[in-house]
């Protein structure tokens, strides 16, 4: 392993690795799919960069190591602090006042106090792994105060952030007890990226109403102790998919046979519904489900011309609103089953499991309606990733106007999720579309995420970063 100095390094709560153990008992690690990390694999393995996050397990981190090409540095997370940092202050506090509040936020001082240790734990790992002068892009709400920790002991280095979740407005973040913290945190970047225009808005708007400082445009000057003036700049970069590897899995013939399957499985009805999500409150399953019932009662849809196959992939289980969503979300699937079902025929075919990615593209493939209808969501890639699976332009894409992909799939069925007769109208909608509409709107989104994929994102947010050797090198490499 080497002991060389990184010149371009990410820092994220997680490593993208996932740790296996093979037929003979053997633990090893394999990188983790995901978009995020095959836009920056190649940039990391040209720059010999590294990436610094958790494993995944409470306890002593594993040695850092390198795969690929890349190195990884894994950071100590005690099982106290996975509780007060991760379960406790991102996720119980920061998550949801950053999501409209949809759902109530707590603060805890301990929590606070976690957070801010296992963020200079981050912070110091980076220091010291980052050569001089090196590009360091921090991601995501649980790192906030990186970027001015980090500034603080390599005022040298470039330092980037990217928040994959909504910014809320002002009066909102006002609530948070630590705010001027963690806006100086973030402050520390050079540039700070967001899902959408508006929340990049806010967060400047945030600048002059807290701090009494002057944003113009896209930057916002900050004094600090350790230069004159520094120009922080803070702009939308909306995140995508790797289209290319999306596309080539749809078109595989496993994948094309398994989609007939599953419409066979399912017992051909006329019309599958489709949800894909976390089970988290923030993404409105509920909210669906309810609809679905109602327009089931309506006598606008019936069982078996219509099913709706739900997969809720479990998440965040230990925390308390994700446990009681839980059982709101079981509780109705139940009732309308029990309602509208049939023997050997349920409605809703809810499945509480993690799926393989192919079986995942088998479902957008077999999937008459997509249904993703957050009420607050930063970007929201199951809507691009259902989009870049319909290769022969059907189907149709039932999109909530609070998901950040609104901003960009404008072909989309788009309701407001809040608004339950506008939720119903809009599944109306798109069940009853002529196949000319529905092929014309797919197309139009088809073409927008083939161009806007996630290797574009991580060009223009480097781009942005002022990294001009590493643009030239990402357009060569990704
Ligand atoms: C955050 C922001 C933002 C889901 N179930 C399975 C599975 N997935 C994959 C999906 C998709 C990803 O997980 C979920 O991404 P989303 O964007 O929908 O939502 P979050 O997890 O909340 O992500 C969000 C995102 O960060 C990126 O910036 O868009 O707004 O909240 O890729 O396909 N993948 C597999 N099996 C599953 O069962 N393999």
């Amino acid at each position: 392993m080497s002991n060389q100095k990184a010149s371009f390094l990410v820092v994220a709560n997680r490593l993208p690795v996932d740790s296996v153990t093979d037929a003979d008992g053997n633990r090893h690690w394999r990188r983790s799919p995901g978009g995020l990390v095959t836009a920056l694999h190649p940039v990391l393995q040209a720059e010999k960069g590294t990436w610094v996050g958790w494993a995944g397990n409470a306890g002593p981190a594993p040695e850092a190591f390198d795969l690929e090409g890349v190195r990884l540095h894994p950071v100590s997370i005690s099982q106290a602090e996975v509780q007060r940092y991760y379960e406790g202050f991102s996720n119980a506090s920061l998550w949801p006042l950053y999501h409209d509040a949809v759902e109530t936020r707590t603060f805890r001082r301990s929590w606070w106090a976690a957070y801010e240790e296992v963020n200079q734990r981050f912070a110091t790992i980076a220091a010291e792994e980052a050569a001089q002068n090196a590009v360091v892009w921090v991601q995501d709400y649980q790192l906030q105060l990186v970027p001015a920790m980090l500034r603080q002991m390599r005022p040298d280095l470039r330092i980037g952030f990217f928040l994959h979740i909504p910014f809320p407005p002002v009066e909102l973040f006002m609530q948070m007890p630590q705010r001027v913290q963690i806006l100086k945190g973030l402050l520390g970047a050079d540039l700070v990226g967001f899902q959408r225009p508006f929340a990049a808005q806010n967060f400047l708007r945030l600048t002059k109403h807290l701090l009494g400082l002057q944003p113009r445009g896209h930057y916002v000057a900050v004094d600090d102790d350790l230069a004159d003036e520094r120009l922080v700049r803070a702009e939308s970069f909306p995140i995508s998919i790797d289209t290319a590897t999306n596309e080539s899995i749809a078109a595989e013939p496993e994948v094309i046979k398994r989609a007939e399957e599953i419409r066979n499985e399912l017992g051909d009805p006329r019309t599958i519904i489709l949800g894909v999500d976390r089970l988290d409150y923030t993404k409105g399953i509920e909210l669906r489900l309810k609809a679905f019932r109602e327009l089931l009662e309506d006598g606008e849809l019936s069982v078996p011309d219509t099913v709706m196959v739900q997969v809720a992939t479990p998440s965040r289980e230990r925390v308390e609103h994700y446990m009681k969503l839980r059982n709101k979300v079981e509780l109705e699937v139940g009732r309308i089953n029990g309602d509208f079902g049939q023997v050997g025929g349920p409605a809703v075919h809810y499945l509480h499991q993690s799926y393989d990615r192919r079986e995942l593209t088998a479902l957008y493939r077999a999937a008459d309606i997509m249904a993703v209808t957050p009420m607050r969501d930063g970007m929201n890639l199951v809507a691009k990733e259902y989009v870049s699976s319909r290769l022969d332009n059907t189907g149709a894409l039932l999109l909530s106007e609070f998901a950040g992909a609104a901003g960009e799939l404008h072909q989309a069925y788009q309701v407001n999720p809040h608004d339950m007769a506008a939720l119903k109208q809009g599944f109306l909608e798109a069940m009853h579309a002529s196949d000319t509409d529905k092929i014309k709107r797919m197309r139009a989104m088809r073409r927008h995420v083939r161009k806007h994929d996630v290797q574009r994102w991580a060009r223009r947010f480097l781009s942005a970063l002022g990294v001009p050797e590493q643009q030239a090198l990402s357009r060569q490499c990704l």
